[in-house]
């Protein structure tokens, strides 16, 4: 009735950004990420008969309301795959620094889904932990696994053909993402809302669907060559469209300080001084800036020195969930 499980955060190079169903999370659109090392959570869940509510804890502090209610309906799901209706003591610890931009519900509910289907005895293949991490939040089914990762939107009404599948794994292509902080607050608008609102609202937002297959037909191109300029020209270009189709929803939904423009050229004048790097960006002001190893050092001072930049974390590529014995 416990289990304890670790998931890595994945950034995506091509952007899950829409729902066609809100309550199953099934994306209008496929979505390829790389799963880094740098970020994690590690998560126990323990099932114990005598509670009357789910205890939740996120690093050693009960979660407020608005958390406790979203982690106990995905406990439901859980729960209701596994025929039981045992509350459960989640114990969870994120070693993702929220200023650093990374979206922590990607490796939470993955470690979560893992954690709690475990304890309950559920089927542990990959695929099963994708598609139960999918109904916590979308870009968690990535992280079950490590490397390089596609997320198939699939067809069926009920979610069933909607997971993550490897693309390559964590040791098949060394690269280095960078996450850049800045001196920037907490954003306005969260991702769930964001997603919701462009595809309500915004005239772009079908451009954005009618390019992403194009980006993900350039994206598996480039990791199966191993093509650096590839990969990152059409990251760069995925993360731009995705927020131009927010620029245009009503209200619009502006994510970017200056400081994120300011990187942004940093990362264009780094290539036309030769040194390949490229940016991309989520539902937030933080950059990601992808770079060959060779290149980490000139990079990381590059981007050390724009104003308003607090921190350059070096992320490699990561693994996916894992179990921890005996914690
Ligand atoms: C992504 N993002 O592909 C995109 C790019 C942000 C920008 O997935 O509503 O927290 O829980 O499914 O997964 C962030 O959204 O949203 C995200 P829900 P999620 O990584």
């Amino acid at each position: 009735m416990k289990a304890t499980a670790r998931a890595h955060t994945n950034i995506a190079l091509v952007k899950y950004w829409g729902k066609r169903d809100d309550a199953l999370v099934l994306p209008c659109n496929n979505s390829i990420s790389l799963t880094l090392d740098a970020f994690y959570t590690t998560t126990s869940v323990e099932f114990c008969d005598h509670l009357n509510d789910d205890v939740i804890l996120l690093n050693g502090l009960i979660v407020d309301e608005r958390e406790q209610h979203k982690i106990s309906r995905f406990l439901d799901i859980v729960r209701s795959a596994a025929g039981t209706s045992v509350h459960a003591v989640v114990k969870s610890v994120n070693h993702v620094p929220t200023a650093a931009g990374f979206a922590s519900s990607a490796s939470g509910f993955a470690a979560l889904a893992a954690a709690a289907m475990k304890a309950l005895d559920l089927p542990l293949d990959e695929q099963a932990m994708s598609l139960m991490a999918r109904r916590g939040s979308g870009s968690a089914c990535r992280s079950v696994y490590g490397g390089f990762v596609e997320w198939l939107k699939g067809e069926r009404k009920d979610g069933s053909d909607s997971y993550a599948v490897p693309l390559a794994a964590q040791d098949y292509w060394d690269l280095r993402v960078m996450a850049v902080t800045l001196s920037a607050g907490v954003k306005e608008v969260s991702s769930r809302e964001g997603m919701k609102r462009t595809v309500d609202t915004s005239p772009f937002y079908n451009g954005w669907l009618q390019s992403v297959e194009h980006d993900l037909r350039n994206v598996r191109q480039a990791i199966a060559e191993r093509d650096f300029a590839m990969l990152g020209r059409t990251a760069e270009a995925n993360a731009l469209k995705m927020h131009a189709s927010m620029f245009a929803a009503n209200p619009p939904i502006i994510y970017w300080h200056s400081a994120t423009v300011d990187v942004i050229r940093r990362v264009k004048e780094l290539r036309t001084a030769g040194i390949p790097a490229y940016f991309t960006i989520d539902a937030g002001p933080n950059v990601k800036v992808l770079c060959e190893p060779k290149d980490e050092i000139a990079v990381r001072s590059a981007l050390l020195s724009v104003p308003d930049v607090l921190a350059v974390t070096v992320c490699r590529p990561g693994p996916g969930v894992t179990f921890l014995q005996g914690a």
